[in-house]
């Protein structure tokens, strides 16, 4: 074994030479990677016993893809697309083994290697896209010229990596190697020596994309379902037209046009935004005080009191990860219709194919329903799932305290209220926590992991854990009204209501947040999660326009009627001119002049609010990290991800101009607007949220 550069060495097993990768934890493709990797190739060219090279990765996985920590530093030579060139260029026969993942520049080093051969649980994908770029390296030129671009098409795209054996079909690889890997690629390249099989270099394959020349029609269908899939980003389309140019140019023009896409994608503020995502999502599982090597409790069985909306979906959770549930509620009526919704859910599942009737039954199968809270007597974790009543909280977390063992976790989905007061009605405050999800909890990836003053270090690291094993993004937050999410979301929830008594209508406010890139704006979303969300006629003071519309029965979309008008079973809102009509008459009576107010100060009153208070989450501690606050606006609230999360924006607007906006609005509405001093002070040192990361 020669070693080439600390990341690459080669190994020679008599003909057949082994170019090993071992760049942990993923081989990313670093610049001693590269180097190794042209280096390799040049010593295996010139050495005249070797008559075959195999590519070949330590470690958990195949090549990850480029070192995404070095892009937007000054690239080093030599560059992946000259290395993979060699490749492709190699007179003696390249194949590429695959374990793990081969995601990125790594699948674009094996579409560059002349075959390709795997062990039956890797997966191949270019997810460049889910950065905010396209695959730089070859991977729009060779992909469709290997498999052809309607296959090619999703792949480059969407990102979604497809498994060996579908890509074994579709002419992705050559083989799969069932055993060793190593023992198995070279017994491939003993018979590619054997039967002296012609190089396969794909750069000059070109029926599948002579057959798609003529078929337009391939680009424009997969552009229409872009339109509906990726609006506002701007990766996608630059990955169509990257393909579109396999079609229509000779490879090497192609690798040209790909290229400058990829430096046109590397330079805008999306994939920064994306590629500063990439990393948040990871960063958040750290917690300072945390250990590593916290000892975690053993979560084997797990209790979940009421069984509406929220407690099904927590349910289903933890069934899902195979992990059995015993489902409390207080009336057999209702964990009847609780236990029928779950067996619902997981039926249109089946029917559309993601689950067989098998699954459904061995979920359901883990669900033990009772309407006796005895029953949690030994259970590890509990999640109390009912309304939202302090009164009716703390009776629950007393009788848990004594009926529960000692040792198991208490934890409330509360999304509002003060876990320490809940927290001090047991003997046990160092196991209670707050566990909020987020609606629909099945469904929905971010998960709020309320710390109160006493929770354990163990309690936290479990509940971290946990909520991995459930397949959910936790991030860690303290004790106050709304913890991190509800608190900045509430900022928005007031401005929106401001602007149309100011002048504005729903409509208008709605597509400048639409416009902006999330999936619907305020008043869409009120009439979504219900207008009569912790209202009642008995304390309507008809003092609100909510009061008003509430009276009406526009309860939204499930009345057919909210701020906007349904058609019975559709989600598309219709104009109601009788409620803005209400709201102008309402507005007047109560004295406001409205103004027409423009879309920026629309946005701007919508988003600044939310930035000042993730600066006051910050200040008092509550969230470790601004990009911990970014992660929670991704996948709590439908941030567009090439934005970034609202703290990532406010750095990319400026700071000063946030502060400056936010005082301006100050002296003209109020103390609403009143700065955080955080915001001051990073103004003043001339920093970003950035330097808190
Ligand atoms: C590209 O290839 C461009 C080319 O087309 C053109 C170039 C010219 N770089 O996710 P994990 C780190 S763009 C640097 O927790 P898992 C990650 O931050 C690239 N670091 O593990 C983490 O660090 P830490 C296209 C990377 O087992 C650690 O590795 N490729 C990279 O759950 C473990 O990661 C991609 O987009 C990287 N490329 O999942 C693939 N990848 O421990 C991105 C990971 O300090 N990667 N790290 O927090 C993934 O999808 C997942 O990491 C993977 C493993 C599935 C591989």
């Amino acid at each position: 074994m020669v070693a080439i550069t600390e990341a690459v060495s080669l190994e020679k097993q008599g003909e057949i030479a082994l170019l090993w990768i071992d760049n942990p934890p993923v081989n990313a493709l670093g610049h001693p990677v590269r180097k190794g990797m042209a280096d390799g190739i040049t010593m295996a060219m010139n050495d005249d016993d070797i008559k075959a090279i195999v590519v070949i990765c330590k470690g958990r996985t195949f090549c990850a893809g480029a070192d995404i920590r070095e892009f937007g530093k000054p690239p080093l030579e030599p560059h992946l697309p000259d290395v993979l060139n060699t490749f492709d260029q190699c007179s003696k026969p390249i194949i590429a083994a695959i374990h793990g993942t081969a995601f990125g520049g790594g699948l674009e080093t094996a579409l560059s290697s002349h075959f390709r051969v795997a062990v039956p649980s890797a997966q191949f994908g270019l997810p460049e896209v889910k950065l905010g770029l396209l695959p730089g390296a070859g991977g729009t030129q060779r992909l469709p010229r290997l498999i052809g671009p309607e296959k090619a098409l999703p792949m480059v795209a969407t990102g979604n990596p497809i498994r060996a054996d579908k890509a074994l079909k579709e002419g992705v690889i050559d083989e799969i190697v069932a055993g060793d890997l190593a023992e198995g690629a070279i017994a491939f390249a003993q018979k590619v020596l054997a039967e002296k099989r012609p190089m396969r270099r794909v750069s000059t394959m070109t029926e599948k994309i002579d057959e798609a020349r003529n078929k337009p029609e391939i680009f424009a269908d997969y552009r229409k379902q872009l339109a509906k899939t990726a609006r506002g980003f701007e990766a996608p389309e630059a990955c169509v037209k990257a393909v579109e140019a396999a079609v229509h140019k000779p490879f090497a023009e192609g690798l040209k046009y790909e290229r400058e896409l990829f430096q046109q994608l590397m330079s805008g503020s999306q994939s920064a935004a994306q590629r500063y995502y990439f990393f948040a999502e990871r960063e958040v599982a750290k917690i300072p005080d945390i250990p590593k090597d916290t000892p975690l409790i053993d979560i084997k069985k797990v209790g979940v009191i009421g069984a509406g909306t929220m407690g099904g979906g927590i349910t289903m959770n933890f069934v899902n990860a195979g992990i059995p549930v015993t489902l409390v509620e207080a009336k057999q009526e209702f964990l009847d219709r609780g236990l029928g919704v779950i067996k619902k859910n997981y039926d249109i599942s089946a029917s559309k194919g993601k689950m067989t009737a098998d699954d459904v039954s061995a979920r359901m199968g883990l669900i033990k329903g009772t309407t006796h809270m005895e029953d949690l007597a030994d259970v590890d974790l509990v999640i109390e799932a009912v309304f939202e009543n302090m009164d009716l909280k703390k009776e629950i977390f007393s009788k848990l305290d004594a009926i529960c063992k000692p040792g198991a976790i208490l934890a409330t989905n509360t999304s509002y209220l003060n876990v320490d007061e809940i927290a001090a009605m047991t003997q046990r405050p160092e196991y209670v926590l707050g566990l909020h999800f987020f609606s629909p909890a099945n469904v929905m990836r971010l998960l709020e992991v309320v710390r109160a003053a006493k929770t354990s270090i163990p309690v936290l690291a479990t509940a971290m854990a946990i909520a991995k094993k459930i397949k959910k993004i936790a991030v860690m937050v303290g004790v106050c009204h709304g913890f991190a999410g509800n608190r900045m979301f509430s900022q928005r929830r007031r401005e929106s209501e401001k602007l149309i008594l100011e002048g504005a209508l729903p409509a208008q406010v709605d597509k400048v947040v639409y416009d902006f890139g999330f999936p619907m704006g305020p008043f869409q979303l009120y009439d979504l999660i219900g207008n009569d969300l912790g209202w009642s006629k008995e304390t309507s003071t008809g003092d609100s326009i909510r009061d008003l519309i509430c009276e009406q029965g526009r309860f939204g979309l499930k009345a057919s009627k909210g701020y906007y008008n349904y058609d019975p079973g559709s989600r598309v809102p219709k104009p109601a001119p009788e409620v803005d009509q209400l709201i102008v008459e309402f507005s007047e009576k109560k004295g406001y002049k409205r103004r027409g107010i423009s879309d920026e100060e629309i946005l701007q009153r919508c988003i600044y609010p939310i930035i000042n208070e993730g600066a006051k989450i910050l200040e008092e501690k509550i969230a470790v990290r601004p990009s911990d606050l970014d992660v929670i606006w991704i996948n709590g609230y439908g941030w567009p991800l090439y934005r970034g999360g609202p703290m990532f924006y406010a750095d990319l607007v400026g700071l000063d101009k946030v502060l400056d906006v936010m005082k301006k609005f100050q002296a003209e509405h109020g103390d609403d607007f009143k700065p955080a001093a955080l915001l001051e002070k990073l103004v003043k040192e001339g920093k970003k949220f950035a330097s808190l990361n």
